[in-house]
């Protein structure tokens, strides 16, 4: 038997199921990688302290990316919530110790409910120590305009600009997703030599918690099955759109996406794929 790829995933708990670690291991699992996680932090508001993050130690976060290192080795890594400079810190001296093809870094700063994920005064370490060794990273709109000093971005145009821009803090490619815009969902991703763009149609439903983890996920666990990168991108849009398609509640509060949706219900929405402005026939 041909053994799966192996994916980590170094982020945070989210202890309603729908983001972080949840999320990663429940895209791994639907597209048949071999998932592992680092839990960088606990995700979860207490009810009479009002805390939402409680911290790991960094033996701690030591402890499970070597104990997987050994147990498994991995293929690929994804980086989603790192709070801290001590937890980027660390997680920059582990990944440099793994020689590995695929890392994709998601720089989760803000949750859909207003947590914070990300310390302000963290986003000049992320830009020197991480950034600079990810072969792609994935900010959102307003990730995308703290990392470029708050800038506005409105239309695609701007974020597109915002892709060249990104390329420049050095990390292999740049995908700015462009999930806040007005209109159809459109990304953009720039590696250095051509603009992508990935368009599908633009859902309506509050129900997308996770929706940001899962997609970076998908494209990790897409490229540690050796798909090139446009591929990696577009199957992933695929699989994130169709998952927020079927996306749910069990309450009055914002709801998950539905990882099983595109095993479940088959490839019922279209990614259209541009490239310099030429559509493809990917
Ligand atoms: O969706 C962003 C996100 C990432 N990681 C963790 C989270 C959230 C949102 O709540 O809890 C751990």
């Amino acid at each position: 038997m041909k053994l799966p790829s192996r994916v980590m995933t170094i982020a945070g708990s989210a202890a309603g199921g729908s983001a972080g670690i949840q999320a990663d291991l429940k895209t791994f699992q639907e597209l048949d990688v071999y998932g592992m996680s680092v839990v960088t932090a606990i995700v979860g508001r207490h009810p009479v302290t009002n805390k939402n993050v409680h911290l790991q130690t960094t033996e701690a976060i030591e402890a499970q990316f070597l104990t997987a290192l050994e147990q498994v080795g991995m293929d690929a890594i994804k980086t989603g919530m790192l709070f801290s400079e001590e937890i980027i810190e660390t997680v920059a001296k582990l990944i440099k110790q793994v020689s590995i093809n695929h890392y994709v870094l998601d720089p989760v700063m803000v949750g859909k409910m207003n947590s914070k994920l990300l310390e302000d005064h963290a986003i000049s370490l992320l830009k020197e120590r991480l950034i600079p060794v990810a072969t792609l990273i994935t900010p959102n709109m307003p990730e995308a305009s703290l990392l470029l000093n708050g800038r506005s971005l409105d239309d695609v145009d701007d974020l597109k600009q915002a892709a060249v821009d990104l390329y420049q803090l050095g990390p292999k490619a740049v995908l700015v997703k462009g999930g806040r815009l007005s209109g159809s969902a459109v990304d953009v991703l720039y590696d250095g030599k051509t603009i992508t763009t990935f368009e599908a149609p633009r859902i309506d439903t509050a129900n997308t918690s996770g929706a940001g983890c899962s997609y970076s996920a998908a494209i990790t666990a897409n490229l540690a099955k050796g798909e090139t990168l446009v591929s990696a991108v577009q199957s992933a849009k695929q699989f994130v759109t169709t998952a927020i398609q079927y996306g749910f509640s069990y309450t009055d509060i914002v709801g998950p996406t539905y990882h099983a949706a595109l095993r479940k219900k088959g490839e019922t929405i279209k990614i259209n794929v541009t490239q310099n402005n030429e559509k493809t026939s990917l």
